[in-house]
């Protein structure tokens, strides 16, 4: 008999926070939830991008798609994006890469753009961000905007509105959202960015019934002083900017 209750634990945006993942994924297993998908960006900003990968990797049913921190690694950097980027932050980015085996290449190398899901009748649909217009293989991301708004996301994942998604889940914005607009969209925030400097997690779940897909927010509180400690010890490149910018600790 087909399952009538089905969960799926959503995650996005880990970069390198081994702590914060840790802490995610101890909470989902008293949740007693089966698949976890990631929508991108396990890579990179943090300093155990290479750990949170491994970690995720051996979870018995895990899925993801590539954001733009996996395509950073996947093109190896090219002029293209040297060009766009500081010297410091090439600096991170190449001192990342040098965490990560030929298997995680060949891993992250497979990684899809979309996930499709039909569970009980509904789809959904996970992806790391949208692209207005025809899909340009170099760039598969559109600009990053600030605030998302129903009409820009009804835009920017145009492409998959004609499926009729139940819901599009999503990442890149490091902020949690949950908007209406064509379909519903949710971003559960970032995992492993806390940004205001309290350290919490983000993540998600979803309950789907023939009836009925239930997203709950979760919001799991960890210790970030051990990804600040490792920041120093790894004397890992660009880590005051990471502080301040993405941790939210000013003084640095
Ligand atoms: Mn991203």
């Amino acid at each position: 008999m087909e399952q009538t209750v089905q969960r799926i634990r959503v995650i996005n945006d880990v970069h390198g926070n081994l702590a914060a993942l840790q802490a995610v994924l101890s909470r989902l297993e008293q949740l007693r939830c089966g698949t976890v998908i990631c929508t991108g960006d396990v890579l990179a900003i943090g300093p155990c991008s290479g750990e949170c990968l491994a970690l995720l990797r051996s979870l018995p049913d895990f899925r993801m798609v590539f954001g733009n921190h996996e395509r950073y690694f996947l093109t190896g950097l090219d002029p293209q994006q040297i060009g766009q980027m500081s010297r410091a932050e090439r600096e991170h980015q190449l001192w990342v890469h040098r965490q990560l085996s030929s298997e995680d290449l060949d891993y992250l190398f497979h990684l899809p753009r979309t996930i499709r899901l039909d569970i009980l009748g509904h789809r959904i649909i996970f992806t790391h961000y949208g692209a207005p217009g025809p899909q340009d293989p170099n760039h598969p991301f559109c600009q990053l905007q600030d605030r998302p708004t129903a009409p820009w996301l009804d835009r920017i994942f145009q492409e998959y509105l004609s499926e009729e998604p139940e819901g599009i889940f999503y990442g890149h914005h490091h902020f949690f959202s949950d908007i209406h607009g064509k379909t519903r969209y949710v971003n559960c925030g970032s995992l492993g960015c806390p940004h205001s400097g309290v350290p919490l997690a983000l993540a998600g779940m979803i309950t789907v019934t023939p009836e009925s897909m239930i997203f709950t927010p979760l919001m799991v509180p960890y210790n970030a002083g051990e990804m600040l400690a490792r920041m120093d010890a790894m004397d890992m490149p660009e880590r005051g900017t990471v502080k301040r910018i993405f941790y939210g600790l000013q003084r640095y």
